[in-house]
């Protein structure tokens, strides 16, 4: 496994250390989790709730407490890896792709959901069409800014809801929720969306997460309430 690690940026805030240590203290003794063997017709599907999920309201800010500044003039988005046609995007190049407007709740593994978010930005199916990954990738890693990573299955990011995306709810993505762009990936816990995205590489091979890496799991379906590995 490859340990990813944050290096320090300069002119950033320290990780928080102690809210790192407290979800990986969660993820240690499995904080949340149903007794197994609840049959999926007793779960709370018709209310849009994922087990154990309470609706929040406004929208949490959740990360290592590093909030990278990253002015647009200097914004730039590396998709790689086992693809056809690498792209390094700025921030124009990013603007001139295709958009589309999708609306999703966003489930955190710390419990709390928000419902009917509105997105703006570029689908993972655009960014598919345009590298065009190689035929043996099965796996997607995301980095970001702040040095986090998390990776998922190619499958999962081609589901039509998956987003890079610079507004919520019609306003500029506030840089404490991964201005400019951030992922989203509804159908997974929240940690699975890199805030500041900075790179996507398509490979071969899985590469496990900032937290995928500290007793998280690696799928990540709030409704299996699959949280920890
Ligand atoms: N770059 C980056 N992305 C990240 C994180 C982070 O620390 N850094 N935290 C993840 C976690 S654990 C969650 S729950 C969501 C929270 O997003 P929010 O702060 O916009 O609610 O972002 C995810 N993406
Ligand atoms: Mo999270």
């Amino acid at each position: 496994m490859v340990r990813s690690d944050l290096g320090s940026l300069e002119g950033c805030m320290e990780p928080n250390e102690r809210l790192i240590a407290k979800k990986e203290a969660w993820a240690e003794a499995k904080r949340g989790l149903t007794e197994e063997g609840v049959p999926p017709d007793l779960r709370t599907r018709h209310n849009r709730l994922p087990p154990r999920q309470h609706l929040t309201k406004g929208w949490p800010v959740l990360d290592l407490g590093v909030h990278p500044t990253i002015p647009l003039t200097d914004w730039t988005l590396a998709i790689g890896g086992l693809v056809e046609q690498k792209v390094l995007w700025s921030w124009p190049q990013f603007l001139e792709q295709p958009h589309v407007r999708s609306t999703s709740d966003f489930h955190c593994v710390t419990t709390w959901s928000t419902f009917d978010n509105r997105w703006d930005g570029v689908s993972f199916r655009q960014i598919l069409s345009v590298v065009r990954p190689l035929p043996q990738v099965r796996f997607v890693l995301f980095s970001s800014y702040d040095g986090y990573t998390t990776n998922l299955p190619l499958e999962a990011c081609a589901e039509e809801d998956v987003l890079l995306t610079y507004t919520w709810n019609d306003q500029p993505l506030p840089k404490e929720h991964g201005g400019p762009v951030r992922v989203i990936v509804p159908k997974r816990y929240a940690w699975k969306g890199a805030k500041w995205v900075k790179a996507i590489t398509f490979a071969e091979h899985d590469t496990p997460g900032f937290w995928e890496i500290r007793g998280y799991s690696n799928t990540a379906l709030p409704w299996e309430e699959d949280r920890y590995g």
